[in-house]
């Protein structure tokens, strides 16, 4: 492992006024997306789509520092046979590729899951390099509910996740970290902040056990945040504070920066949350977005799988990306919003 590679590669993930686009919806999740807006998930049709977002020229060389791609389109070419992978690094980004294979039951733990995908995982670390990827991201999900999470789920998520984090740096890929804390429910802020706390403390003692270099990872958790069925949601300017406090109470300084997730919060509530957080300033990490929804649901929406939208698609994108862009440096207002509707 060349640390001082990996940790370049993860400096230019954060760099300032740039986030990463979350575009690794697995089959049965863009299918999803699609559905929403009447459009059949063929392969065409994926990859017309993600064509669209990574010609987004703008978006993609002021703002956007790097790409989670899904297995599919790491492999895929564009229309004029141009590969993918290359379109994002000829805008400047860098190539990324989700390395694990879905969730399933955890045994003995009802209603938890674990994330799976460690067999032969360096085998097709070694392909992803070849291929371009310069980062990965795995995604461990916990709930928070009746009962749960049960530590046996906390601990063997977090096992995971260093363990694919040690394997990524072992292949000279620098592993985004999603320890993601679902806000499905109607749990307070207070309990998302307690459950997260728990999930981020034993995430960095397993990544210490597991010898994975701080230096060269990316994290991506989820913010303090009401469940979305909570009464009294907390406002922004609570969210970012005490989302601050809970990174400095579990994130060692020595992680080059944090990548937030969007989780489900709408796009405006997603750059206000990053803003002020930002604004608060004085952190030792740079904190900006890996959003997937919170930066595709505008530009899907006036895509709607037309060509003759291609344009407004690519608009909506970089409208997003550039309002994410101001977020991550604490220069978003509201009004900014407004002037584009
Ligand atoms: C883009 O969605 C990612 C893949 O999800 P599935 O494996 O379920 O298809 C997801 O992991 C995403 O990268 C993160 O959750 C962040 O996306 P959001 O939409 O929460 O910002």
């Amino acid at each position: 492992m060349n640390l001082a590679d990996l940790n370049k590669v993860a400096q230019a993930m954060v760099a300032p006024g740039k986030g990463i686009l979350a575009a690794d919806e697995s089959s049965g999740t863009i299918k999803k997306r699609f559905d929403a807006i009447s459009v059949e998930s063929t392969e065409d049709n994926r990859r017309d789509y993600r064509e669209m977002l990574f010609r987004s020229k703008d978006a993609m060389t002021k703002y956007i520092s790097g790409v989670i791609l899904y297995d599919e389109t790491i492999w895929q070419k564009a229309k004029d046979g141009t590969p993918l992978v290359k379109l994002i690094e000829q805008a400047g980004a860098i190539p990324g590729i989700k390395v694990d294979e879905g969730t399933q039951a955890l045994p003995g733990c009802p209603g938890e899951l674990i994330t799976v995908g460690l067999d032969k995982l360096a085998e097709r670390l070694k392909k992803y390099y070849e291929q371009g990827a310069r980062f990965a991201k795995w995604r461990a999900v916990i709930d928070i509910g009746q009962g749960i999470p049960s530590y046996t789920a906390v601990r063997t998520n977090a096992h995971a996740l260093a363990r694919y984090a040690a394997l990524c740096q072992a292949a000279q890929i620098v592993p985004i970290v999603e320890p993601e804390v679902l806000m499905d429910g109607d749990h307070s802020i207070d309990r998302c902040y307690e459950v997260t706390e728990f999930v981020l403390k034993e995430t960095f003692q397993e990544l210490y056990y597991q010898k994975v270099a701080l230096e060269g990872m990316i994290l991506k958790p989820n913010m303090a945040i009401s469940g979305k069925k909570a009464k009294d949601r907390a406002n922004v300017q609570q969210v970012a504070e005490k989302t601050v406090k809970l990174l400095k109470e579990c994130v060692p300084a020595a992680v080059p920066g944090v990548a937030f997730l969007s989780g489900g919060q709408s796009d405006e509530e997603a750059t206000a949350h990053l803003d002020a957080m930002n604004k608060i300033g004085g952190l030792p990490w740079n904190l900006t977005f890996s959003y997937g929804r919170a930066l595709q649901a505008a530009p899907q929406k006036a895509w709607a799988g037309k060509v003759g939208n291609l344009n407004a698609g690519q608009q909506a994108f970089t409208h997003r990306a550039h309002m994410n862009s101001l977020a991550s440096k604490g220069e978003w207002k509201a009004d900014l919003e407004k002037k584009a509707a």
